[in-house]
């Protein structure tokens, strides 16, 4: 828990191109509100993508939801990955084929840099599939490491990758 116990607005990138993706999208947002114990503040829609960095391998879907958590960012990265190992996850090649991928966006205004855990996410500036979604649930939310909105840092960007949105039937939409 935060020593203070206030509650913090964290942003969680969603991302998966292994087996059903849009399912195990849903299922780890489905997971993230019971085993963070987080409020689900905010949901992005689906998007179809192409892949970043390792372009021979299928497209994903990505999604961005936002939470209100009391758990320190190293905790909520500890209970990200085991929701990953849980759902299957194989660690292999950076960037390659993943069952789920849980990143931290935003953690607050907080700038986080330890060994393991990077926050605002290192790439998150430079990728249409982060912040498409991100305008979508906020547009206005700062990057403190650049004082700029997502929208403007949308609006600067120079990733011409593909980026979908999914229309899901009403059966499939939770
Ligand atoms: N880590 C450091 N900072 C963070 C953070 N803010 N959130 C560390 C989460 N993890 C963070 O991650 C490697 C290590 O990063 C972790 O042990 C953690 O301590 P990982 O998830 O095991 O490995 P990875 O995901 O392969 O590496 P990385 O660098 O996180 O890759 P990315 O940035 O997640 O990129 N194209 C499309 N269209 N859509 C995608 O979702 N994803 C990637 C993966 C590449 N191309 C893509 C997509
Ligand atoms: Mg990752």
């Amino acid at each position: 828990m935060r020593e203070d116990g206030r509650r913090i607005v964290c942003f969680i990138g969603i991302g998966s191109n292994l087996a059903d993706p849009v399912s195990n999208c849903l299922e780890s947002i489905d997971r993230i509100a019971a085993f963070a114990r987080s409020k689900i503040t905010g949901r992005s829609s689906l998007y179809r993508t192409e892949p970043v960095g390792m372009p021979d391998q299928d497209w994903f879907v990505n999604c961005v939801v936002e939470i209100e958590t009391r758990f320190k960012a190293s905790t909520l990265l500890d209970i990200l990955q085991k929701i990953e190992n849980d759902m299957g996850r194989l660690r292999k090649d950076r960037w390659g084929p993943r069952t789920i991928d849980l990143d931290i966006l935003l953690y607050g205004q907080e700038i986080i840099i330890e060994d393991n855990l990077i926050i605002p996410h290192p790439e998150l500036h430079k990728r249409r599939f982060v912040l498409v979604p991100m305008c979508e649930i906020a547009p206005y939310a700062i990057h403190p490491s650049y004082g700029i909105s997502m929208m403007g840092l949308l609006n600067r960007l120079e990733d011409l990758n593909a980026v979908e949105l999914i229309t899901l039937g009403p059966s499939i939409c939770r």
